[in-house]
């Protein structure tokens, strides 16, 4: 067993946030203090907009705020205890929109951001110096320095950002397709294809694989530095018993073809062995079926636990996830 495994986390909302944090306890509980020095999460830029004049980066902010441990995890996004009285009067001049609230203490995560982008820092030093402020145990970088906000596409053409359709319409209009306008310009942040090579294990956090997931690996360059990682790469199923944790995954996935199991999950990944993502894929006891399927595509099967209700639970879900890589 190595005793510091260096590891990258693909990560994105509040299934991502929960196990990055999982993945932090199982590096304490291993007797590792400095795990920002060897954990690096590589987070989802394609919820990103632009709001009222500020940039927003909901899946870094829900990460960033749940390693500094003030974030609301009831609702799952934003600063615990926060207050809305500029959302209201940005409501009363009619700016924004009325669907998306901005609270007081997160406006000030998005201003000070919007500031250092204006000055000319790109997203990646923005972040860094946004790291700063916590003692997060992690080094977040964005997958990208390029804005490649997904777009949502419904079946008659009618394009709409991410945002719009996933907290206005509750992902209840039916999807046609999910693009990331510019994409195909991006690279992959500094450091990322880095740390990557330089990983013992890579892990695909149980975030939606279409909106969370799926803008990483879209990004060109992304793929290539998996499969040519040295390091195992573990996925985590974000489908427990045929359905999504938390969330519209189901609804994301339907869209592009792919059931709403863990299988069909680990499928639309893929094995490494075959031009695919993945060495092993963690699924749940209640999906325990589903593991010869999954062996089947050449995608090494572990059951294990996978609800991350606490702290414990979670680092233990990471702990496995771990000895998946044999680390
Ligand atoms: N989600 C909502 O359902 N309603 C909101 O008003 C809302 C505001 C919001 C503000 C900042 C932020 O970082 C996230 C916010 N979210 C809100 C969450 C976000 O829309 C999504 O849950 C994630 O992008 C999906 O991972």
């Amino acid at each position: 067993m190595t005793s510091t495994p260096r590891i990258v986390v693909l990560a994105g909302g509040v299934g991502g946030s929960r196990f990055v944090l999982g993945v932090r306890g199982a590096l304490r509980a291993r007797g590792i203090d400095d795990t920002a020095a060897v954990l690096t999460v590589v987070v989802n830029t394609g919820d990103d907009l632009w709001l009222s004049g500020v940039r927003l980066q909901p899946d870094v902010d829900s990460i960033t705020y749940a390693l500094a441990g003030v974030n609301d995890s009831e609702r799952g996004w934003g600063r615990v205890g926060d207050t809305e009285r500029v959302n209201r009067e940005l409501q009363e001049w009619d700016a924004g929109w009325p669907w998306f609230t901005l609270g007081d203490l997160d406006l000030g995560t998005h201003l000070a951001r919007t500031g250092w982008l204006r000055e000319g820092l790109t997203p990646t030093r923005v972040l860094e110096r946004m790291s700063h402020r916590w003692p997060l145990g992690a080094r977040l970088l964005p997958m990208t320095d390029a804005e490649v906000d997904t777009v949502v596409v419904l079946a008659d053409g009618t394009r709409m950002h991410f945002q719009e359709w996933w907290t206005r319409h509750r992902a209840t209009l039916a999807p046609a397709r999910f693009e990331n306008p510019g994409i195909e310009h991006a690279r992959p942040a500094p450091g990322v294809t880095e740390a990557i090579a330089d990983a013992d294990v890579v892990l695909l956090a149980p975030s939606n694989p279409v909106v969370s997931i799926g803008p990483i690996l879209a990004v060109p360059g992304m793929r290539a530095a998996l499969r040519d990682a040295s390091a195992a790469i573990v996925g985590v199923s974000p489908i427990i018993g045929g359905k999504v944790v938390r969330g519209m995954a189901d609804v994301c996935l339907t869209a592009i073809g792919v059931e709403t199991s863990a299988a069909a999950v680990a499928a639309h990944y893929g094995a490494r062995s075959r031009h695919g993502l993945l060495d092993a894929w963690l699924i749940a006891e209640e999906d325990e079926a589903l593991s010869a399927e999954v062996a089947g595509r050449g995608i090494r099967s572990l059951v294990t636990p996978l609800w991350m209700t606490d702290a414990a639970r979670s680092a233990a879900l990471a702990e496995a996830a771990l000895g998946a890589a044999g680390l």
